[in-house]
């Protein structure tokens, strides 16, 4: 039985791919950071039923000692490094803790896994927004970054450490560069979610407007369900290497609006308002990406369209909002 440590396991991706692993008869260990919120920390792992299932270990990115018990304890076969202060925006408000975690954080798993588990196989959580402001229309594994926040700095640190672990030391690291990717367990800080949740609220009668920043910004986005299969189809490769994940269509944050409402048999334009608040100090107005590496190599593509993602995310926050009514 093979054994992955997922670090970010309370996470989207961490969910979905815990479900994924455990389906495919690993044993799936997640480093847990200790916080106040014991009762609500497995709340995505208990969406997909698999809260019993996954083994936690307590730990912190930042702290390396915790990481190098943690691989002397589990001896993973597969490492997947999630956890990071993830939000863009709040990266302008905690550069350095966003630094601290998302950057230095991949070194420490790096570094533990050199000294503990050198014969593990390791993923990178990185990416899309690498790309910043994109240097080429249609972007790929070549198109040289250009980070536009201390988030997309940290991970284009963390990126190219991950490669660095592979050429000095010959350890298996491969990087995963993500493009957005959404589901019913995204935060509800991020757009999409933030958008359908809105939406329900409104349906509902317990909300009027949806207020949003920049909704011209366009995003490649597919289902987090699709992309943890491609995270494991990596590490199943024998060697480590570089691999951009994303649907290759793009759609701007006004036209995903409009899909949502129109789930609920509502019009965007009577509820979108803009407000600054909600702008960034630098932003990154389009992502596409070309996923042809990953199909050829990995045998991968995305399954889900944007409408049907939208429409399953509108539904289920349906359900949330009335059970919270009820
Ligand atoms: P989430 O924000 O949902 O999850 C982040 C996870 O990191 C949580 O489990 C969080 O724990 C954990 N974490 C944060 N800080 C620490 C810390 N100091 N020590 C240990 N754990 C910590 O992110 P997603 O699931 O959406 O994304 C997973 C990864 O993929 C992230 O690295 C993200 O940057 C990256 N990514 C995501 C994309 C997307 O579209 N979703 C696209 C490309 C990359 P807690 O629950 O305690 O807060
Ligand atoms: P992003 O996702 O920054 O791409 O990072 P997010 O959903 O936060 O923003 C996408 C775009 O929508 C615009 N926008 C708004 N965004 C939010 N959150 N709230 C709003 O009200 C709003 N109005 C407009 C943003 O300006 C932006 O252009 C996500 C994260 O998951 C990262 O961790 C990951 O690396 C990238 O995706 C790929």
């Amino acid at each position: 039985m093979k054994r992955a440590l997922i670090t970010g396991i309370t996470g989207q991706d961490g969910a979905y791919l815990a479900q994924l692993l455990l389906r495919k008869g690993y044993e799936v260990y997640g480093l847990v950071r200790r916080s106040s919120a014991s009762d609500v920390m497995d709340a995505k792992l208990r969406w997909l039923g698999v809260e019993k299932d996954v083994r936690f270990v307590d730990g912190n990115l930042i702290d390396l000692s915790s990481l190098i018990r943690i691989m002397r304890d589990v001896k993973p076969d597969e490492i997947y490094n999630l956890a990071a202060q993830s939000f863009v925006k709040s990266s302008w408000n905690q550069p350095l803790l966003t630094g601290a975690v998302t950057g230095l954080g991949a070194a420490n798993v790096l570094e533990a896994m050199r000294l503990e588990a050198a014969g593990a196989r390791f993923y990178q959580a990185s990416s899309s927004e690498m790309y910043g402001m994109a240097q080429e229309p249609v972007q790929t594994e070549k198109t040289p970054f250009y980070p536009r926040s201390p988030y997309a700095i940290a991970k284009v640190y963390a990126h190219w450490m991950t490669v660095n672990y592979r050429e000095s030391y010959k350890l298996h690291t491969t990087s995963g560069i993500l493009f957005n990717h959404e589901s019913p367990l995204r935060g509800l800080e991020f757009v999409t979610r933030k958008v359908t949740h809105t939406v329900a609220q409104i349906k509902l009668g317990v909300a009027k407007k949806l207020a949003l920043g920049n909704i011209h910004a366009k995003r490649d986005w597919g289902h987090a369900q699709d992309y943890v299969e491609a995270m494991w189809m990596m590490l199943q490769q024998d060697e480590p290497d570089n691999y951009l994940i994303a649907t290759g269509r793009t759609t701007s944050v006004e036209d995903m609006c409009k899909i949502a409402f129109k789930c609920a048999g509502l019009n965007a334009e009577d509820h979108v308002v803009v407000d600054k608040e909600f702008f960034r100090p630098a932003e990154v107005n389009f992502l596409i990406g070309n996923p042809a590496k990953a199909k050829a190599k990995l045998g991968w593509q995305a399954k889900t369209s944007l409408e049907d993602l939208i429409q399953e995310m509108v539904e289920a926050d349906l359900k949330r909002v009335r059970a919270q009514l009820s």
